[in-house]
């Protein structure tokens, strides 16, 4: 007591110095300017604008100031390092999953962790510096604060308005360039380019408010929106050959982690990567055009757009911004045709938010890590042949089923096969070396699966469709697979080797043969195995039934677009041939492109408002 007191004179002798309150706030600014454009250096972005990233660190001068008073310079201090602490996990997050940490995630903190387990592989000792900025406002903020005191001097009235108003005009100006960025050229729905061209502090704020809105707020449709959404439904569905071939069968569907279809029909040192699926290939029918959708949500993604055909959420992952919304999905599609559907995946029920989603999805079980026998643990769980063995155990006596397995043992980094007898040759201890392994096992696995299916007569009575999630190997890393491929390492090729394998097996119909090569992506997975199963779900499916259509396209979130003929890469607006590679000029593809995308904001006005629930979809 008797101490305190004695600093607290201490403190009050000290004489309030202006000088050195003003250079400690446009240090924090050019602190926080400078770490957000060493941010985007560091993120792979070559230009970015300087003005938003001023304004919104001249915002946070002024938040700084109007909330915390007497306490401010302590405030400014908590939001460097907060950042410094926010956009080292941003990099490391996006060198793995190719966009920033969202609130979302944030929000279930369980994930962040297991996400971050891979965290040393990922991490780089140049992003410590983005800490630098920090140490220095540090080190002013002890000398001067000996010398002139830690405690600012109070504001009042008049000087704390202008202060707030001050703060309103930096972050309403500064957040217009993120808006205003959406309406660039061709309609953009890429975060990465509203970060470049807004500041990451900007994105964080827009992430934090939109995902407040989407979770407590959900605005009704306007009379526009309605009649723009019933017109898109009004799709009849096609018939084809293959329509309700499988009625009346079980459907089995895996999701295989990270395997990429460049890893089909390859071999190293002589030996294939993917001996099974390549066998299975040859007697079911294969998409050799299929793309991965994902965005932010990944895994979960993958699983959100095969099981509503809708696309991923346009920041963070759809399974925790909407796990209460109304959803058309397969799972309910299957049980209102009389089967009961099961849900596997080996993994803490609360990743990816995955019990909450399952409920909305409307499956009948997950049979999650907590039900499971863990007998053997292989990388993040049990492992695939023992996940697939207890799964038909159960599946056994369960029939008519729709089941949904998701493997989980190729996950990145493909550290855990070193033992595991596959030998990538020149690749031994590379990225891609650990990942052709992983894959590898991964599909030994599935090779059991098919055996197991086959012994035990449930085959015959069972369709089986197989697909990869997502990348193994990343967009930023594609040169690796390029050089693998033997093919050059360009825009369009890279693009071109971000598809997934999608096949549908059913030895008990003939016609279920045949490499099918029309573009599509993960969206139209529901629509394509509801046809053969004979079920209708073409009005509120947003992908379509590839083996319906001629031609197909597959839209990525970040706006890239995929056509039988052509690509478009929404990162740099080009357009390419989509046979001889050959860049083509962007005018005459805009009005096709733009029409294209049109769906990425039905697929977002159908998630923000919960339209479906809002229209008493069935
Ligand atoms: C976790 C698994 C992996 O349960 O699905 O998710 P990912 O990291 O690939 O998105
Ligand atoms: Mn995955």
């Amino acid at each position: 007591m008797y101490i305190n007191r004695g600093i607290y004179k201490m403190e009050k002798r000290k004489k309030y110095n202006f000088k050195w309150e003003l250079i400690y706030w446009l240090l924090f600014i050019i602190a926080m300017t400078f770490k957000s454009i060493y941010f985007s250096y560091l993120y792979g972005f070559n230009g970015y604008s300087l003005i938003p990233i001023i304004l919104s660190s001249i915002g946070m001068a002024a938040f700084s100031i109007l909330i915390s008073n007497r306490k401010r310079y302590y405030m400014a201090l908590i939001i460097n390092l907060l950042f410094t602490i926010i956009l080292i996990s941003d990099l490391v997050y996006s060198r793995y999953y190719g966009n920033p940490l969202t609130f979302s995630l944030l929000y279930q903190l369980s994930l962040v962790g297991d996400t971050f387990e891979s965290v040393t592989y990922l991490i780089n000792y140049k992003d410590s510096f983005l800490a630098v900025d920090f140490l220095v406002l540090l080190i002013y903020f002890i000398v001067m604060g000996k010398k002139y005191g830690t405690r600012a001097k109070r504001i009042y009235g008049k000087l704390k308005i202008i202060s707030a108003a001050f703060l309103i005009a930096c972050l309403f100006i500064s957040y217009r360039f993120f808006i205003s960025y959406d309406k660039h050229m061709v309609e953009n729905f890429s975060i990465n380019r509203s970060i470049r061209h807004a500041g990451i502090y900007n994105f964080h704020l827009s992430d934090m408010t939109s995902y407040i809105k989407n979770r407590f707020y959900k605005e009704s449709l306007t009379p526009e929106e309605t009649e723009t959404l019933l017109s898109r439904f009004e799709k009849t569905p096609g018939e084809n050959e293959y329509t309700a071939a499988a009625s009346g069968m079980n459907l089995l569907i895996i999701q295989l982690e990270a395997i990429q279809g460049f890893v089909i029909n390859s071999k190293i040192n002589g030996r294939e990567i993917t001996p099974n699926l390549n066998r299975l290939i040859d007697k079911s029918l294969y998409f050799n055009n299929l793309y991965y959708q994902v965005s932010g949500g990944n895994t979960s993604d993958a699983e959100f757009l095969t099981n509503t055909s809708l696309y991923p959420a346009e920041k963070g992952a759809a399974y925790f911004i909407y796990p209460d919304n109304k959803f058309y999905s397969l799972s309910k599609l299957m049980k209102s045709a009389g089967y009961k559907s099961y849900v596997f995946h080996a993994n803490d029920p609360s990743f990816w938010n995955r019990s909450a989603m399952y409920k909305s999805l409307g499956f009948d079980r997950f049979i999650s890590e907590n039900d499971l026998e863990l007998s053997e643990i292989l990388g993040w769980g049990l492992s695939d042949p023992e996940l697939y063995q207890q799964a038909v155990k159960f599946l056994d006596g369960n029939e008519p089923f729709h089941a949904f397995i998701i493997s989980l043992s190729s996950h990145y980094p493909y550290f855990e096969f070193n033992e595991y007898d596959f030998d990538v040759g020149k690749y031994e201890g590379t990225i891609l070396g650990n990942y052709l392994r992983a894959a590898h096992y991964a599909d030994s696995a599935v090779g059991s699966l098919y055996r197991q299916l086959n012994e035990s007569g449930m085959l015959e009575n069972t369709v089986l469709a197989i697909y990869g999630d997502h990348f193994g190997i990343s967009m930023q890393n594609a040169d690796l697979i390029t050089e693998f491929k033997g093919v050059k390492d360009i825009i369009p090729e890279r693009i071109k080797l971000q598809k997934v394998p999608f096949i549908i097996h059913s030895p008990s119909h003939n016609n279920l043969k045949g490499i099918i090569q029309t573009t599509g992506g993960q969206i139209d997975i529901m629509p394509t195995l509801a046809n053969i199963m004979g079920i209708d779900c073409s009005p509120y499916a947003l992908g379509t039934d590839i083996l319906s259509s001629e031609s197909g396209y597959a839209l990525l979130r970040d706006g890239t677009t995929i056509t039988d003929s052509f690509i478009y890469y929404g990162k740099n607006n080009s357009v390419y041939n989509v046979k001889t590679n050959e860049e083509l000029n962007i005018k005459d593809f805009r009005d096709t492109i733009a029409k294209i995308q049109k769906e990425l904001s039905i697929s977002d006005l159908i998630l923000n408002k919960d339209a479906l629930r809002k229209l008493d979809i069935p």
